[in-house]
């Protein structure tokens, strides 16, 4: 009888327009290659209810309530994700690849909304209910090439609530990420990603070899 492995967890965090939607799913294919069963999944959303309360959040329409309000609707939707998506495929041994995840909260209602600390941490506690990322990939790049990156995609079209925030508060928000990697080096790895798509690539890939190697063997025999 063969014992059903334990899933992993694995988040991708940064600015906007860092890579992450595209480093995810090339982690997602290399792990796949090692045999495994992977997850793709996102925040806000990834589940339904979460998903709709994304819509919401996005649209702008939340942002009259605040940096707290705010806070909790992300709160609100990770709680269904977790239950819903995360914690039912990592029960099945599945490796799980959420693009964002609570550290956004930190950086983005915490540094940027001015959220005090010690709310973030009840918020999380109860939002998480112990269940943590065993490997967080922050992508870090300059603000500037970030939001070109960003509005090149975008060719023209509608920002939304979060990608029409100034140049400052990009920097801010990369400051706040780099002190979440600082405060936690053991979950968190800092890669470059002001680097080439497969340079990033190589990057993340040699990190979660560091990390998880006998596992990533064993999947690959
Ligand atoms: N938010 C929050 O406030 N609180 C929370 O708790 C959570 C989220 C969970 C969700 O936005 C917003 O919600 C987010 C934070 C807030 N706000 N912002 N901004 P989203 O999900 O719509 O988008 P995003 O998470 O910010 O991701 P993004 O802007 O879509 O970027 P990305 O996924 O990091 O990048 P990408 O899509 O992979 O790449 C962007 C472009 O750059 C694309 O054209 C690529 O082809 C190109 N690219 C990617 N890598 C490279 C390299 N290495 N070189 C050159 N070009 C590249």
């Amino acid at each position: 009888m063969t014992a059903t492995r334990a899933g992993r967890f694995i988040t991708l965090e940064g600015g906007e327009g860092a890579g992450k939607s595209t480093q995810l799913r090339r982690l997602a294919a290399r792990l796949r290659g090692c045999g495994l069963r992977v997850v793709e999944t996102r925040e806000p959303g990834g589940s339904a209810r979460a998903e709709a309360l994304r819509e919401v959040i996005l649209s702008g329409k939340a942002k009259a309530m605040g940096p707290g309000g705010e806070a909790l609707l992300f709160a609100a939707a990770r709680m269904d994700h977790l239950d819903a998506r995360i914690r039912p495929a990592l029960a099945r041994g599945e490796w799980v690849l959420s693009d964002r995840f609570a550290d956004s909260t930190r950086a983005y209602q915490g540094a940027l909304g001015a959220l005090p600390g010690d709310l973030l941490d009840a918020l999380e506690r109860v939002t998480l209910d112990g269940t943590r990322p065993d490997l967080t990939l922050i992508l870090d790049l300059p603000a500037e090439l970030g939001m070109a990156r960003a509005d090149a995609r975008r060719g023209g079209g509608q920002a939304d609530r979060f990608e029409s925030e100034g140049l400052d508060s990009h920097r801010k928000l990369r400051a706040a990420f780099l002190d979440i990697a600082r405060a936690d080096p053991a979950r968190c790895v800092v890669i470059d990603a002001s680097a080439s798509p497969e340079m990033v690539e190589a990057a993340i890939w040699a990190a979660a070899h560091a990390r998880f190697a006998d596992e990533l063997t064993r999947g690959a025999a």
